[in-house]
This record gives C-alpha cells, sequence and structure tokens, in this order.
C-alpha cells in the first residue's frame, strides 16, 4: 500500500533515465520516441530525517534503509510511455498510458528543458519547454473533460431511477480517480457554480474537469538534462515568467543521478542519494599507485583522469542546483503536492530494548489523524485505540489529533 508516482511526459525526455537513476533499474534508455513500450514499476525512496537519534535510539528499518541519520522510505515508482498531443483520442499509445497513470497518486512531469527534442520526441532544436508544460495539463484535462461528460450524460439518462445528486453520479463515473461526491460537490462550489449541469457551460465543465485533475493528480515539473547550457536558458526563462508562477520546477539531471550511484557501487565516490556533495574515494590513477599502505585491506578503486574530469563537472552541477534533483522531485511531489506526513510509531517510556522501536516509518495522507495511523497499521488497533501519546512532547493526544510530519507517536489500545 505504498504511495505510487508516475513518470509521465512526452517521448525523449528522459522518463526512463529519471526512472533508472532513481530505481538503479535497467529499462531501455534511447534517443528515439517510444523507447518504453509497456510500463515499470519500481521502488524508489523518498529522504525522510530519521526521529531515532532524538531518542537515543538506534532504528532498523523494517523496509528501505537508514544512512547516517536519513531514512530513505520505499514509494513506487512508474515509468509509461511517451505521451503525444491527441493521446486523449488515442494516438501514440494514448488510452493504455492513460490508464497507467491512473494508478498514480502524483505525478512528475519530466520535460526535456535542453529544447533538443520537438513534440514528438524527435531530435531538433530551440523547441520551447513550456509547449510541452502546456501540452501535458491539456491533454490530461481533455480526459477528464471526457469522463465529466459521460458522468453528465448518465446523469441524464435517468438511469439510476430518479435523478440522483449530479455530483454522486460524477463521482461514481471518476471513481478511478479516486475522487468522491464531497469532494466534487467543494470542486464544483469552489467554482462558483450551482449542482446543476443544466446551468454549467462548455467553459465551466472545463474548467471543472481542471479542478478536479489537479486535485487527483497533482504535478510536479522536473526540469530534466540541466546539465546542458540550453536547458539552464529554458529554466531561468521559464522560472521568472509569471505565467508558469502556479507550478513548482525542480531542476534535474537523471545523467548526473545514474552517474554518481554507479560510481557510489563501484567504490569510486561516497555518495548518499539527494546530497548536495559527494567524496572521491577510489585511487586517482598514479596518485596512489602500487600495493595498498599495510594494515589497510581494501583495495581502492582505479579512477582514471577522465573519470575524475567527468565527476567534477557533476560536482559543479550538484553544488549549483543542491543535489542532481531526482530526490528532490519525488520529495517535492509526495510531501509537498499531495502534504503526504512521515510518521514513526514510537515508545514513551523509551525503552530501548523494546523491539519495534524505530523499526517503522509510516507515509499517511495529508491531514491524518492518531485514529487513522492507528487503522493504517491494524484494524485491531484502530478499533481498540484508546488514545495516542506524542513520544516528543511526552503529552497524550486524542484519535482525533491532526498528525504532523515526523511525528514519533505511541498508540495506546484496550489490548
Ligand atoms: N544530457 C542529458 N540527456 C539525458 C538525460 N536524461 C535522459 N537523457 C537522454 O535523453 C534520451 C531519452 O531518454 P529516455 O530515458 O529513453 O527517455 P523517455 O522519456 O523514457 O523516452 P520514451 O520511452 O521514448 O518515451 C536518451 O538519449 C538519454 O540518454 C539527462 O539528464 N541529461
Ligand atoms: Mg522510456
Amino acid at each position: 500500500m505504498s504511495y505510487k508516482i508516475g513518470l509521465v511526459g512526452k517521448p525523449s525526455v528522459g522518463k526512463s533515465s529519471f526512472f533508472n537513476a532513481a530505481t538503479m533499474n535497467d529499462v531501455p534508455e534511447g534517443a528515439y520516441p517510444f523507447t518504453t513500450i509497456d510500463p515499470s514499476v519500481g521502488e524508489a525512496y523518498v529522504r525522510v530525517e530519521c526521529a531515532a537519534p532524538e531518542f537515543d535510539e538506534t532504528c532498523t528499518p523494517s523496509v528501505g534503509y537508514c544512512d547516517d541519520g536519513t531514512r530513505f522510505v520505499p514509494v513506487q515508482l512508474v515509468d509509461v510511455a511517451g505521451l503525444i498531443p491527441g493521446a486523449h483520442e488515442g494516438k501514440g499509445l494514448g488510452n493504455q498510458f492513460l490508464s497507467d497513470l491512473n494508478e498514480a497518486d502524483v505525478l512528475v512531469h519530466v520535460v526535456d528543458f535542453s529544447g533538443e527534442t520537438d513534440a514528438e520526441g524527435e531530435a531538433t532544436e530551440g523547441h520551447d519547454p513550456r509547449e510541452d508544460i502546456d501540452f501535458l495539463e491539456a491533454e490530461l484535462e481533455m480526459w477528464y473533460l471526457e469522463i465529466l461528460e459521460k458522468g453528465i450524460e448518465r446523469y441524464h439518462s435517468g438511469y439510476h431511477g430518479d435523478e440522483g445528486d449530479i455530483e454522486a453520479e460524477l463521482a461514481t463515473q471518476m471513481d478511478a480517480f479516486r475522487t468522491n461526491a464531497d469532494e466534487i460537490k467543494q470542486v464544483v462550489l469552489s467554482q462558483g457554480l450551482d449542482l446543476d449541469p443544466d446551468m454549467w457551460t462548455d467553459e465551466d465543465k472545463a474548467s471543472l474537469a481542471r479542478e478536479i485533475r489537479k486535485r487527483t493528480k497533482p504535478i510536479v515539473v522536473a526540469a530534466n538534462k540541466m546539465d546542458k547550457p540550453a536547458a539552464r536558458e529554458n529554466y531561468d526563462e521559464i522560472t521568472s515568467d509569471p505565467e508558469y508562477d502556479h507550478l513548482t520546477v525542480v531542476p534535474v539531471s537523471a545523467h548526473a543521478e545514474k552517474a554518481l550511484k554507479q560510481a557510489d557501487e563501484a567504490g569510486v565516490v561516497e555518495y548518499r542519494p539527494g546530497d548536495a556533495d559527494f567524496d572521491l574515494v577510489g585511487d586517482v590513477a598514479g596518485t596512489r599507485d602500487g600495493p595498498a599502505p599495510s594494515g589497510d585491506a581494501s583495495r581502492l578503486v582505479n579512477v582514471s583522469e577522465e573519470q575524475v574530469e567527468g565527476l567534477e563537472r557533476i560536482r559543479e552541477f550538484t553544488a549549483a542546483f543542491e543535489g542532481t534533483g531526482v530526490q528532490r522531485a519525488l520529495e517535492t511531489a509526495l510531501f509537498d503536492e499531495l502534504g503526504v506526513v512521515a510518521v514513526f510509531p514510537g515508545s514513551a517510556n523509551g525503552s530501548a530494548s523494546e523491539k519495534g522501536v524505530f523499526r517503522d516509518c509510516f507515509l499517511l495522507p495529508d491531514g491524518s489523524t492518531t485514529e487513522d495511523f492507528a487503522y493504517h497499521i491494524h484494524s485491531d488497533i484502530g478499533d481498540g485505540l484508546l488514545h495516542g501519546i506524542d513520544c516528543r512532547a511526552e503529552r497524550q493526544i486524542g484519535g482525533d489529533h491532526e498528525l504532523s510530519d515526523r511525528d514519533v507517536v505511541e498508540l495506546i489500545t484496550t489490548s
């Protein structure tokens, strides 16, 4: 039941490269459109500052891992086929693509900020990434609009005997988007509309579709290929364009992330994903030649001058943009756009011996309460919940208390 983040965008923008960099998978990447046809799902991680050190505890994560005080909590990442204009009418891999997307809680829109691929993913120069940003939003909205219109049709057909509430009908039709009648009603009213589809103009319907899309499929833009100079120019221009103020744009180099992870695995550098810097630990050619110093059992990996140069270029990038952006894009999507909170089950009396302390770090939806947390762990715990204890403040919290990010909570139950 982990969160699912979907990578979307036109062909050749680097979705698979981002996916491989984040998950260390090896799905095909290619400088030609539709390299990917079938979606891949892999395990990526979001970082959460571990709470164990604050309680003088050590942690043994049940899932993911902890690296020097930073928890890497698993999420699912989905790499799908490229989307081209007209997908909602079935163009390209249109409909299949859209249903793959339905599974995702939030989207990372990978955009080629270098402008070196056209709308269909073919090589070009000087393509404006703004077109890509606009087209994805438009395409998703048209898809939503079609479904909304089907809901209105059903409502009119009186299929369910007497005409029910329009919000209930639309919620049924849009069930796959994980929305509900309450939310639909809120959206309708927030647009200043009546709960009567006969009063809605085409424009009203479009704005409803847009609003429901925003709520059910929030998007973060990953400005990819930022290692290219043309991408940086576009990035500066677009992030200072007031028309795009509504977007969160994270500068990314999927290539840099992958190179650093590979170098880390090879023992050339020490790199913790998401960090703005890394250490060169391999043996730079010539400098430490000969047998390893006595007492040092580990043999250093040889690193060529060329590799060092490449790594130093990456270092310039990660210093300028505070990392490669891959981790940041995922975390912005989950924590900022979806408002997910990370919660640690704790023990108020701090008994280090108690098994299970700081094993888990749960990701819960925005607005979750102590009771939601209890039910998330197990229905029996939810049913038997008396109250919670905020382990940091050492005070009791009620079942309806709204939890904050990185709360450490002990659940007190009847059993
Ligand atoms: N310079 C640079 N090139 C990149 C980066 N990420 C991806 N690329 C290149 O962009 C091209 C397309 O990459 P893919 O990952 O296959 O793109 P995709 O979006 O999955 O493409 P489809 O599966 O066809 O939709 C490849 O030649 C990659 O090497 C990056 O961060 N920097
Ligand atoms: Mg691909």
